[in-house]
């Protein structure tokens, strides 16, 4: 049988085209983009060079022999291949299952062309209805941010590494992860409110960020959908 991640992965490196400067997103089903990649350097010469969206994409990045770029270096990105949690309709995500959600949006933000690598369980009508709502907390100020998260309706659950130890991302901050009953009605007005909390890093929630889509089905295909407009 076909792994839906494996076939989305790699038919994703095949939109990289050569001295495009990228961003490597973080997860599993990327990891296949990555390793075709390598790949593709390997046979066909390819150059390229990507800013890692988390601190696991870089080691992987680096054990494949990829060229990794700075932010500093670097104004906009030519395309960056992520994962994603859900996805709807209209192309709104939710990411950070994997803890890289800060990262990943800051990379997006200077990305022209942001592509998502999904299995096709990923596609919902309304995020927020399976997954949980990730958002990067500064420690200080969780408390607060618990209460103010409720106040908007949700029910929060702190992120652990195992039984005794709080997970950390890789900026050092913790996770809340959420729970919207009912779902999310409204991503872009959610993404605004969870903005205006001190303390919030970041959301989990991509709101027009996405340009395209690379969908594994289980039959074996594989289809690429434009955001339209
Ligand atoms: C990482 O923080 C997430 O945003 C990932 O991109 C997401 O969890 C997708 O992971 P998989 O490709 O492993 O399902």
């Amino acid at each position: 049988v076909p792994n839906p991640k494996e076939i989305a992965g790699r038919r994703a490196a095949e939109l990289v085209e050569d001295g495009m400067r990228l961003g490597f997103g973080t997860g599993s089903t990327v990891q296949f983009t990555l390793q075709r990649l390598a790949e593709r350097v390997r046979e066909e010469g390819l150059r390229i060079e990507g800013v890692p969206t988390s601190l696991e994409t870089e080691r992987t990045a680096r054990e494949l022999g990829l060229a990794l770029l700075d932010l500093d270096r670097v104004e906009a990105l030519d395309l960056t291949i992520d994962g994603a949690d859900e996805v709807d309709g209209e192309f709104n995500l939710i990411k950070g299952g994997g803890g890289a959600l800060l990262r990943e949006k800051v990379v997006a933000s200077i990305t022209r062309r942001e592509a998502i690598v999904i299995g096709q369980d990923k596609l919902v009508e309304r995020l927020g209805v399976r997954f949980l709502l990730p958002i990067e907390v500064v420690p200080f100020a969780r408390p607060v941010v618990k209460r103010a998260l409720e106040r908007l309706g949700a029910q929060t659950n702190l992120r652990l590494a195992d039984a005794r130890k709080v997970y950390r991302t890789d900026n050092g901050n913790e996770i809340l992860d959420c729970r919207f009953p009912g779902g999310i009605a409204d991503p872009k007005k959610l993404e605004r409110e969870l903005a205006q909390i001190p303390g919030v890093v970041e959301s989990g929630l991509f709101v027009g960020l996405a340009h395209v889509l690379v969908i594994g089905h289980e039959n074996g295909e594989v289809e690429l959908r434009q955001r339209p407009g």
